[in-house]
């Protein structure tokens, strides 16, 4: 049974404050580090009890992403190495809200028999991101997970999809350390492109001063002269630098280069990942224009490799599945549509929703606009591999491994930028594109986005994948006048998940008319 006294003793260090009532949001927990203690040590709490409920590991990772150093977040991992299960997500809420240490140990209970949990041995995995507060806050989670009676298996600096395949891969029994992260990314990355010659191309990679920097270092050590990455914004833990004008939310929401990059080292092949190296975009710089090639991109060349080598192994009955959100340009949406064998799908934002319905088919690609996403290629769909490869000739059977290789390249548990960039280089070979050409798959309609602070930004409410507002009343007809104003108009508002506004996207045949959509839905919002 559950030691009440070890929990008020640790409970105790780490009081709520009455001003902060946290909100677990799109992806976990997120807000300035010093705010943030409790929170986490109430996570280290559920997770471990969460890990004795399915008798398997959980994880956590301090992070707080591509957001400031001086924020810092917490999120939550599965044992599948899955984002936390949507049902506890309302229970994680009022576990981060109550308001003193007998009602936290009151709802511990209610978990506890409403889930009849056995309390016994139990652990969970905790990686953090490079900020300066992780070292309290993983202190905190430690001591939230111990006082249960857990234990807490410190795995240090990583990346936040390292530590998510870690905990998938725990759970699976199968090697799950580090190094076997590197190793196995490598490998898979190499029996992917045996065929294909070794890019003579330097892969510049802005890291944004994050755990990214050491993880492909210690990934560049494994591939050899595979591929070779040149490593720029790589200071890491040096106070000020991470996120700071760099990395692939600022490329990608600023359309603009690393700004301690010069124009000539912009213009190669580039990468940019963020701050805990989820996400990922690629970009050139071709005179004073940013091409930018965002998640979308990325979903479209590796929906292309993947039927590349479906053809090749004669499987093209199986169900292959993009999944977008409604901030996909719709170029890009279109692009897919017109592919044969193709279904494409939209979600809410934030990964949890991508990546359940990217699992409904054999292989299911997901990315969101921003960069983050992945490829997932399940049992039923390997099974089926294995028998045509042992029936068929030589090139089926070479394209069979190739995409059993795919789907050990790419990270089965969330979206992964340093899996992702193995996947699009790999992708780049086998389809003997480069960024060029990959850029002019589809051209992007020009797009806006705006922030608008409202009184209570719950008043907004949506259906249909976000894309329809159906609260306030008269809201959408507003929009869908507005939207049918310009050529190509489309324009959507939600509520954000992570940051007090709403957010307005718009698109249309040119910019001046997406700027104006954008103006428009905003002047509607008051
Ligand atoms: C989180 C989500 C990201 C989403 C973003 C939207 C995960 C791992 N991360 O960062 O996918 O795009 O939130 O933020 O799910 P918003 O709700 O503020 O627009
Ligand atoms: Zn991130």
């Amino acid at each position: 049974a559950l030691d009440v006294g070890k929990l008020l003793a640790g409970s105790v260090q780490y009081p709520k404050l009455p001003e902060v009532s946290p909100s677990y949001g799109t992806a976990g927990f997120r807000s300035t580090a010093v705010l943030l203690p409790c929170t986490v040590f109430r996570c280290g709490v559920l997770m471990a009890l969460r890990a004795m409920h399915t008798g398997a590991a959980t994880g956590i990772v301090i992070t707080a992403s591509h957001n400031p150093e001086q924020d810092n977040g917490v999120k939550l991992v599965e044992p599948s190495g899955h984002m936390l299960s949507p049902s506890w997500e309302a229970f994680a809420d009022r576990l981060a809200n109550a308001p003193d240490d007998d009602a936290l140990a009151e709802l511990c209970h209610e978990l506890i028999s409403q889930h009849s949990i056995s309390i016994g041995n139990a652990t969970v995995m905790v990686a953090h991101d490079s900020r300066p507060s992780a070292v309290a806050l993983v202190a905190a989670a430690g001591d939230g997970i111990s006082c249960v009676g857990a234990t807490a298996y410190a795995c240090g600096l990583l990346t936040t999809p390292q530590l998510h395949w870690m905990v998938m891969k725990c759970n699976r029994k199968l090697p799950h350390s580090k190094e076997d992260y590197f190793h196995t990314l490598a490998e898979a990355y190499e029996q992917l492109t045996a065929g294909a010659a070794t890019p003579d191309e330097v892969i510049i990679v802005d890291c944004a001063n994050g755990v990214g920097a050491n993880a492909l270092q210690q990934l560049q050590e494994k591939l050899g002269a595979k591929l070779r990455l040149k490593l720029f914004n790589t200071e890491v833990g040096v106070a000020g630098k991470l996120n700071a004008d760099c990395g692939a939310d600022f490329v990608q929401k600023e359309r603009t280069g690393p700004a301690s990059m010069t124009l000539a080292e912009c213009s190669g092949r580039c990468a940019s990942i963020d701050g805990d190296a989820d996400r990922l975009v690629f970009f050139s710089q071709e005179g004073d224009t940013l091409a930018l090639l965002d998640g979308d991109k990325i979903a479209a060349l590796l929906a292309l490799l993947v039927q590349q080598l479906l053809k090749a192994a004669g499987l093209e009955d199986v169900s292959l599945g993009v999944v977008q959100t409604a901030y996909a340009n719709g170029a890009s949406t279109q692009f897919l549509q017109q592919l044969p064998h193709c279904t494409v799908q939209c979600t809410p934002t934030g990964v949890k929703h991508l990546h359940a319905a990217a699992e409904k088919f054999d292989i299911g690609i997901y990315f969101e606009a921003n960069g983050h996403g992945t490829v997932l290629i399940g049992k039923p769909f390997l099974e089926k591999l294995q028998k045509t490869s042992q029936a068929g000739g030589e090139k089926l059977q070479e394209a069979a491994r190739q995409l059993e290789a795919l789907a050990t390249l790419s990270n089965q548990a969330v979206g992964d930028a340093l899996s992702g960039l193995l996947m699009v280089e790999a992708a780049l070979q086998l389809l003997q594109k480069d960024l060029q050409s990959w850029g002019a798959l589809y051209r992007d309609l020009p797009s806006r986005q705006r922030k608008v602070s409202v009184r209570d930004r719950s008043v907004v409410k949506t259906a249909d994948a976000e894309r329809k507002a159906v609260s306030p009343a008269g809201l959408q007809e507003g929009l869908d006048k507005a939207a049918a104003s310009v050529k190509s108009g489309r324009v959507f508002v939600r509520p954000s998940g992570t940051e007090d506004v709403v957010r307005v996207y718009a698109e249309a045949a040119t910019q001046e008319d997406a700027d104006g959509l954008a103006l428009e839905a905003a002047r509607l919002l008051h």
